[in-house]
């Protein structure tokens, strides 16, 4: 009997699932995990061990931090940096795959792919997804040691975010636009740096977008941050909002749309730098809760088999305990600091960084905007369903077994957006009653003043 600690049947049609992760299945129906031979039939934990375990394994040291990687805004690289960072993209693309297939960029996709029930709508959603963009900067880094992964503050102009052409520019140094809707394929990424990739899973890497949503903006986003006094309701709701997200971005039938796809586009590994910023976010301004880890997850995905949490958990996949992610900045493998978007008064202001003296023409503009937003209609409940009907291919791992959003998935969906639907309707009222008590004040300078008082409230409340 294999030793794992919550229990689920494996099931012999499986396993090339394992495979998929690395492991050693030479006979369909035994697996080598752990260094035991598990037979099909076996009750083993899902959270299995690659084979070769260097393949997947950040550098994870019990040593503090040397150096740290600074992770900016997109926008904040200089055009060589930018440069830089797409060429090391490419360059995992053409680093050797550890398990047979193109490259180690298609393992990356791959281990996401295979794990994805146990790692969407759940507590584990965020140290996952935190260890991935290591291993992910890690492989840039094998590139070019001087890259570091950068991030994108999708909530600075959640309002139009496609107006932001330093992304969504059709540029060999952009990440290009949505598919051409009069080509035969109407999704595939046709522009961009990304222009013609093609997935290991055969069809093109493809964008679309979903334009009746509206993304979380800073509204929402910075107030959750300081108001949210536990784990789980902050990461509740931070999912949800990024959830959004990728249903924008992905639109019908783009990779973003369907979550074990999503990180064949390459604006994923941004967009998810943006969502663990925010939990680095988070975790600075709740000090002494940095290693909360709290909620439930059904084991296995699906069923009514409600699991609590815990930090000595291992990430699915890895052999990595959950309390090694805790933070992002503190050694362990895990040294990065995320630097405020220079361009952004309420990035700045729940950082310690000093206020803008000049409010900037841009985001005063985008922040005037955002005040108009309709709130955002929630994404649809048949989402993530579609991934086993839309599209004429067989994603590895779980593909047989994926399902659509289990009504506790949902629901936990559903109590997110409202958290962040209240919190964002509350900051505009709060904005527009300061801007009309102070018909002098900047938008900008609102922003800030509501962010500062939400902070100093917290502060209060630690207290
Ligand atoms: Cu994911």
């Amino acid at each position: 009997m294999c030793r794992f600690r919550r229990s689920e049947q494996w099931d012999s049609v499986e396993a090339n699932s394992f495979k998929c992760l690395g492991l050693n299945v030479k006979d369909p129906n035994k697996a080598i995990i752990d260094q035991e031979v598990c037979q099909s039939g076996d009750t083993f934990y899902q959270y299995f061990l690659p084979t070769q375990p260097s393949v997947f394994y950040p550098t994870l040291t019990q040593s503090k931090c040397k150096s740290y990687n600074y992770r900016k805004e997109w926008r904040d690289l200089t055009v060589s940096e930018r440069m830089a960072y797409i060429k090391a993209v490419q360059g995992v693309r053409s680093l050797p795959s550890t398990a047979g297939r193109r490259s180690y960029f298609d393992d990356l996709v791959s281990i996401h792919a295979s794990v994805i029930d146990y790692i969407h709508q759940t507590p584990s959603f965020w140290p996952w997804h935190r260890y991935y963009l290591r291993l992910f900067e890690e492989a840039l880094q094998q590139i070019d040691p001087s890259v570091v992964l950068p991030y994108w503050d999708w909530g600075f102009d959640g309002d139009a975010p496609l107006a932001n052409e330093d992304i969504f520019g059709k540029g060999s140094g952009q990440f290009g636009t949505r598919g051409d809707p009069n080509s035969p394929y109407p999704t595939c990424l046709k522009d961009g740096f990304a222009k013609d990739w093609t997935s290991y899973f055969g069809q093109c890497s493809s964008r679309n977008y979903t334009l009746d949503v509206v993304i979380y903006d800073d509204s929402a986003m910075y107030p959750l941050v300081l108001t949210s006094q536990y784990y789980d309701n902050f990461t509740k709701a931070a999912e949800a909002a990024h959830n959004v997200v990728h249903y924008y971005m992905g639109g019908v039938q783009g990779d973003l749309y369907f979550i074990d796809l999503s990180t064949n586009d390459p604006l994923f590994f941004v967009h998810h730098a943006n969502v663990d910023r925010y939990w680095a976010l988070w975790q600075y301004h709740h000090k002494g809760k940095e290693d909360e880890y709290t909620g439930t997850v059904d084991l296995p995905p699906g069923s009514n088999n409600q699991v609590t949490v815990q930090l000595s958990d291992l990430l699915p996949g890895w052999n990595v305990p959950v309390s090694y992610t805790m933070r992002a900045d503190q050694g362990n493998g895990f040294c990065a600091k995320y630097v405020p978007y220079s361009q952004s008064t309420s990035a700045q202001s729940v950082s310690d960084q000093p206020p803008p003296t000049k409010p900037s023409k841009r985001s005063r503009r985008s922040q005037k905007t955002s005040s108009d937003s309709p709130h955002v209609s929630p994404i649809p409940s048949s989402w993530q369903m579609m991934s086993q009907f839309a599209k004429g291919y067989q994603p590895e791992g779980k593909a047989e077994t994926m399902m659509g959003l289990s009504s506790s998935m949902l629901q936990r969906i559903r109590e997110g957006e409202a958290v962040l639907d209240e919190l964002s309707s509350g900051f505009k009222e709060a904005r527009a009653k300061l801007l009309e008590s102070s018909p002098e004040m900047t938008t900008e300078a609102a922003h800030f003043s509501i962010l500062a008082s939400l902070r100093a409230k917290a502060v209060r409340e630690r207290k």
